[in-house]
């Protein structure tokens, strides 16, 4: 009996050979004199790597790592290396060097992609790496002692076959930072991008053929990979990519050149965009239709602000690295600032109380989630994986409230909540509070222990213009109080350059924690 081959790179890649799309871009560079890669030069390009595998002794399941910017040669070794059975490992562009050598050597790769500005960082460990065969630089023509990804692809023939597999079977790795400890490998299987395509690609995003999308989130990240890539190639359409840091006026230059249909942020940065934009669109806005924030809870005043300055509505919605894209959203037409929305179609949403029962609405839950985009578990972590996908229920370690209307409201991590005279207290409602104040630009909350050892609330705070008022601290105090409540003002303020966060956006408090303890 013969399957259908359930490749992912067949969907994504192959498909379009066939069709109108297949000498349309698929990828463009926003930069200037950026290059570009028709869906036809991408399986063309894509079908080298199979050889260039082979020659350097990789068999099917091995690892391929990726320390890669976003540029075109991203797609070109992503579906390359489905394409051969090979399981590529996007990697933050970010990381520390000890963090490197961590997942190379618990991943085992024994292929490393690196573009050629990221290969200083990396390359102390490299010499220590009992698994690595290649090094492949992108960009790497000169570099001694490494293997040019250019040079190699042009000596590799370009075969359209692609590895006939079945949906289950694992097709690439994210790392997951998670809030404390080492990363964890979470394994993504083939059926997983065609999923959240079909889910919230096409029945929340409305993504068509004639999109230009540009994700301000990279590829690298399981919010990005979908934004920037599985979601524009499901549907025919085009994706920008941008290999420079997301600050705003950079951005502002890419969206003019490009004139993006879809973009997609995270919170700080459309905070930061607002900020700049100065009450005036941008140019470049003209054609936009949509945009999404993932990463953390976005804040109502930045969704309000963007939607009167832009015309156009931010969906905010929830997703995970270990769901692989957004899985509770609003949606176009029903957006509702302040809240995550609705279970996106194929997802089913739960609030559980620390006893795994229902919470009523109007209560607080640990958020659970069902549906096709599961990852199949953490590499090499039985007890996580077993605390993590509880049968087809993954847990998010997020607290939200279900509100009476059925939308979600996002209460904090499950580990960042605490307790001020009895009562719980979300971090982040009172840095919602705190933001809402027109000197503060961001906000991170965590509980400290005061002169009698209970929890109360204390505040990091990043001002808009410095310095920052001498009295700004009791200022902000009152603030919260009116805002939120008495007991939940931060009895202490610190105001500091920025906050720790991880690759997503997402606030990283158990940093501030620990950096209080030491
Ligand atoms: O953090 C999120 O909201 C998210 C969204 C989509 C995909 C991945 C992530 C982590």
């Amino acid at each position: 009996l013969r399957r259908e081959n359930a490749n992912a790179a067949e969907f994504f890649v192959d498909r379009h050979v066939e069709t109108q799309a297949a000498d349309k871009n698929a990828f463009v560079e926003g930069v200037d004199q950026g290059r570009s890669l028709t869906y036809r030069q991408l399986a063309e390009q894509a079908g080298r790597m199979a050889s260039l595998f082979e020659r350097h002794g990789l068999t099917r399941e091995d690892r391929a790592a990726m320390i890669v910017l976003d540029t075109i040669e991203f797609p070109v070794i992503f579906w390359g290396s489905l394409k051969a059975g090979i399981v590529p490992a996007p990697l933050n562009t970010l990381l520390s060097a000890d963090l490197y050598a961590f997942i190379l050597r618990d991943s085992r790769a024994k292929a490393l992609f690196v573009s050629k500005a990221l290969l200083p960082v990396v390359e102390p460990v490299l010499k220590d790496m009992p698994f690595l065969k290649a090094v492949f630089v992108i960009g790497g023509d000169g570099n001694e002692g490494y293997l040019d990804f250019a040079a190699e692809l042009d000596l590799s023939a370009s075969s359209p076959d692609t590895l006939e597999v079945c949906g289950d079977e694992t097709a690439f790795w994210l790392y997951s930072s998670g809030s404390t400890g080492a990363p964890k490998g979470v394994r993504h299987v083939h059926s997983s991008m065609r999923a959240t395509y079909e889910t919230y690609g096409v029945q929340v995003l409305g993504i068509r053929p004639d999109d230009v999308v540009f994700s301000a989130a990279k590829l690298f990240f399981a919010y990005g990979l979908g934004n920037g890539m599985t979601f524009p190639m499901g549907a025919g359409a085009t994706a920008v990519l941008y290999p420079g840091r997301p600050v705003p006026a950079d951005l502002f230059a890419v969206t003019e050149r490009v004139q993006p249909t879809i973009f997609y942020g995270v919170p700080t940065l459309y905070a930061s965009m607002v900020q700049a934009m100065r009450d005036a669109r941008p140019a470049g806005f003209e054609r936009l239709r949509q945009c999404v924030s993932a990463g953390e809870a976005l804040p109502e005043e930045v969704g309000k602000r963007w939607h009167a300055i832009t015309g156009v509505d931010i969906l905010d919605g929830v997703g995970s690295t270990e769901m692989l894209h957004i899985f509770l959203s609003n949606a176009p037409g029903s957006v509702a600032y302040g809240t995550s929305g609705f279970a996106v179609p194929g997802y089913e949403l739960r609030l559980v109380d620390e006893a795994g029962a229902d919470v009523p609405v109007g209560g607080v839950g640990e958020l659970l989630v069902k549906g096709p985009s599961a990852a199949d578990g953490y590499w090499n972590q039985r007890e996580k994986s077993r605390s993590t996908f509880e049968g087809h229920w993954t847990r998010t370690g997020d607290k939200y409230e279900r509100r009476a209307d059925g939308r979600l409201v996002y209460c904090g991590r499950t580990d960042d909540m605490f307790k001020v005279s009895g009562i719980w207290v979300a971090p982040f409602e009172i840095e919602q509070a705190l933001i809402t104040h027109p000197a503060v630009l961001e906000a991170a909350v965590i509980a400290q222990k005061d002169e009698t050892g209970l929890d109360k609330p204390k505040a990091f705070v990043v001002v808009k213009d410095k310095p920052a008022p001498a009295d700004l601290r009791d200022v902000l105090k009152e603030h919260v109080k009116e805002k939120v409540g008495k007991w939940k003002y931060p009895r202490w303020i610190e105001i500091v350059d920025e906050l720790p966060k991880t690759a997503t956006g997402k606030i990283q408090r158990f940093k501030l924690r620990q950096q209080e303890v030491a």
